[in-house]
């Protein structure tokens, strides 16, 4: 049984990838659960077997609580952490008759990857086997110092939920190619990604970017890379097969 956390900035693709990609596993013969931990989403495009909006509803609260947006996702998050047990029991239910469970994880990634929301039911789960799959979308990777930065929010994630997380380019069939290349030279060509950096950014921003990305392929083992259309269900086989690697510690890099 595997946990996939799927996580992302706002509008990369999170909830679009839960419908697909467990609509993908399920006709490879998997069993999926489905999990959405958003209590703002107002419509979801897969059927839940465990949907927090049963705890806490963000519309419904920002009624009866007369909160505004953000005020309301605090509050909302608080309440979730309130109910941890609950939500860890139903997960832990639903492992008993799954070969893979998709978390759909809030539109706003720091309320799941860096506060205490994510790291908690994370731990609180930790018995199983568990990956979260980081989601950029293609459209914010157009120039090196962005590879930076996807990067750089990777590891940091990594560090704050303490588990295995893989960067997945989605939306490509938004762009052309240069985001997957782009990420290719940042694991196996630095020289020429250090070019890119030094064209892009000239003065102290192009040093301090370049001294971070020695830093950064240092933490960061080399990795596939991985560009999918969750839309379209272009390339979820090599999403499987990765994810598949990182639960066995096998697979070849590159
Ligand atoms: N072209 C294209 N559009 C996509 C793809 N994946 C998602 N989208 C679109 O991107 C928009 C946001 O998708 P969602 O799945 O709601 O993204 P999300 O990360 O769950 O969004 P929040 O939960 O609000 O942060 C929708 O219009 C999707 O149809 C893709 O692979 N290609
Ligand atoms: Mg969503």
């Amino acid at each position: 049984m595997s946990l996939v956390y799927i996580l992302g900035m706002a509008g990369s693709g999170k909830t679009t990838l839960t419908a697909k990609f467990s609509e993908w596993l399920e006709k490879n013969g998997e069993i999926v659960k489905r999990v959405n931990l958003d209590p703002g989403v107002v419509q979801l495009p897969y059927k839940p077997d465990f949907d927090v909006r049963e705890i806490v509803n963000l519309q419904e609260l920002m009624r009866r609580e007369g909160l505004g947006p953000n005020g309301g996702l605090l509050r909302a998050n608080e309440i979730m952490l309130q109910n941890i047990n609950v939500i860890s029991s139903r997960i832990n239910e639903l492992s008993k008759n799954a070969s893979y469970i998709l978390i759909d994880t809030p539109g706003q990634l720091e309320l799941f990857a860096f506060r205490e929301l994510g790291s908690k039911v994370i731990s609180s789960l930790s018995s199983l086997n568990s990956v979260g799959i980081f989601l950029i979308d293609a459209l914010n990777l157009v120039r090196a110092s962005d590879v930076v930065m996807a990067v750089l929010l990777t590891l940091a994630i990594r560090f704050h939920l303490d588990i295995d997380v893989v960067m997945i380019i989605n939306k490509i069939d938004t762009t052309d190619q240069k985001p997957v290349y782009l990420l290719r030279q940042f694991f196996a060509n630095p020289k020429v990604f250090m070019e890119e950096i030094t064209r892009e950014n000239g003065g102290i921003i192009g040093e301090m970017t370049m001294q971070l990305v020695d830093v950064l392929r240092e933490f960061l083992p080399p990795s596939r890379i991985v560009a999918i259309s969750a839309l379209k269900m272009d390339n979820l086989d090599d999403l499987f097969s990765i994810i598949h690697d990182v639960f066995c510690g096998c697979g070849d890099l590159m």
